[in-house]
C-alpha cells in the first residue's frame, strides 16, 4: 500500500521531526472555486497552517501516486487543467490505476490522510444528504467516510444547497460527533447560524484535541466533525445566499444535474449568482478553518 504513497519534501520532513500535520483537499481547489482564486486560496492556506506551526499537507492523485504534500507545480496542475477527475471513494482505485489526475474529495482525502498517518483535515464544507434525497437518493459519501475513518474534519459546517437536519440526522446515526466550535448551532457555511442546535461544543483548541485523543484510545472508529462558524465580519445575509441558493438548486433539477456533478454544479452557480460574493466569503472561512485546524493539530502534540 505504502508504494502508492509520496510524501513532499515538506511532509516527509515535518514527518521525520515529528511536527504537526494537517491535510487539505484538492477538489476545493480544482472543482469548488474558479482559476486564479483557487490557487491563491490554497497557497495562502497553506502558509496560514505554517504560520501557526503545523505542516501543511494538500492531497491529489498524480502519475499513479497519492500525493501528501503538493510541490507548486504540482498545485498549478490542479487548479489550471480541465481534466482532473473528482475523485470520491468509489473512484481511488480506477484513477490511480489508470494515471489520471485526480482532486480528492473530503472522504478520498480521509482516506489518503489515515493511510499517511496524518489526523487533522481542514477544508470548507463537507458534503451531505441532498436535498430531495427521497427521490435522488443523493447522499455524500462523505457521511460514509466519517463513519468509518479516524480523522478530524475542520469545515465551516456544509452549504444549505443540502438538507441540513437530515445530514446531521445520518451523522447522529453513524456515530459521528459533530462539535461546534464556540457556538451550539450548526454553522451552514456562508452564515454562522442555522438555527438547528448541536450536542456538543467546545471552546478552546485543546477542548477539541482532547475529545480526539480519547476518542482514539478507546479505539472508537470514525471522524469528527469540528464545525467552525464563518467570521461574522465575513459572512453573508441569510436572506440574501438562501434565495440563490434555491434558485441553484431549482436549476439543477431542472437540468436534470446529478451524481458527482451537483455538488460542482451548484458550487459555480452560487460563485456567478452572487457575482462572487460567496467566493469572498468561501475563502475567508476556509482561511478561518486553517487557523483553527492548525491549532487543534499543535494542540493534539502536547497532550
Ligand atoms: N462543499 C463545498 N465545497 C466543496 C465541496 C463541498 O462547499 O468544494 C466538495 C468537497 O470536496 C466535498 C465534495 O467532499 O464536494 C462533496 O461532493 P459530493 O456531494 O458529490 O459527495
Ligand atoms: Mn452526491
Amino acid at each position: 500500500m505504502q508504494k502508492y504513497i509520496e510524501f513532499s519534501k515538506e511532509v516527509a520532513q515535518g514527518k521525520a521531526e515529528d511536527k504537526p500535520i494537517v491535510a487539505l483537499e484538492s477538489t476545493i481547489i480544482s472543482h469548488g472555486m474558479p482559476y486564479p482564486q483557487n490557487v491563491e486560496m490554497a497557497q495562502n492556506v497553506e502558509q496560514i497552517i505554517r504560520n501557526h506551526g503545523a505542516i501543511p499537507a494538500t492531497i491529489a492523485i498524480i502519475d499513479g501516486k497519492i500525493k501528501i504534500g503538493l510541490e507548486a507545480n504540482e498545485l498549478d496542475l490542479l487548479a489550471t487543467s480541465d481534466d482532473v477527475a473528482k475523485v470520491s471513494r468509489r473512484d481511488l482505485a480506477e484513477i490511480i490505476a489508470t494515471k489520471r489526475i485526480g482532486a480528492t474529495t473530503v472522504a478520498s482525502t480521509m482516506i489518503c490522510a489515515e493511510l499517511a498517518d496524518i489526523k487533522f483535515f481542514v477544508t470548507g464544507g463537507i458534503g451531505g444528504v441532498h436535498r430531495g434525497v427521497a427521490q435522488t437518493m443523493d447522499i455524500s459519501a462523505d457521511l460514509e467516510e466519517l463513519s468509518q475513518t479516524n480523522v478530524t474534519v475542520i469545515c465551516a459546517g456544509a452549504k444549505s444547497i443540502l438538507d441540513l437536519p437530515k445530514t446531521l440526522e445520518y451523522l447522529e446515526t453513524n456515530g459521528v460527533p459533530v462539535i461546534g466550535y464556540q457556538t451550539d448551532e450548526l454553522p451552514a457555511f456562508f452564515t454562522p447560524e442555522s438555527g438547528i442546535k448541536l450536542n456538543s461544543s467546545a471552546d478552546t483548541p485543546e477542548a477539541i484535541a482532547r475529545i480526539c485523543k480519547t476518542k482514539n484510545e478507546l479505539a472508537l472508529n470514525g471522524g469528527i466533525v469540528v464545525a467552525n462558524p464563518v467570521p461574522q465580519a465575513d459572512a453573508l445575509s441569510k436572506a440574501y445566499i438562501d434565495q440563490i441558493i434555491e434558485d441553484a438548486v431549482k436549476e439543477a433539477d431542472d437540468k436534470g444535474i446529478s451524481g458527482k456533478d451537483a455538488t460542482p454544479f451548484l458550487l459555480g452557480k452560487i460563485v456567478d449568482k452572487s457575482d462572487g460574493k460567496s467566493l469572498k466569503t468561501n475563502i475567508k472561512l476556509v482561511e478561518n478553518n486553517a487557523v483553527l485546524g492548525a491549532k487543534i493539530a499543535v494542540a493534539f502534540t502536547q497532550l
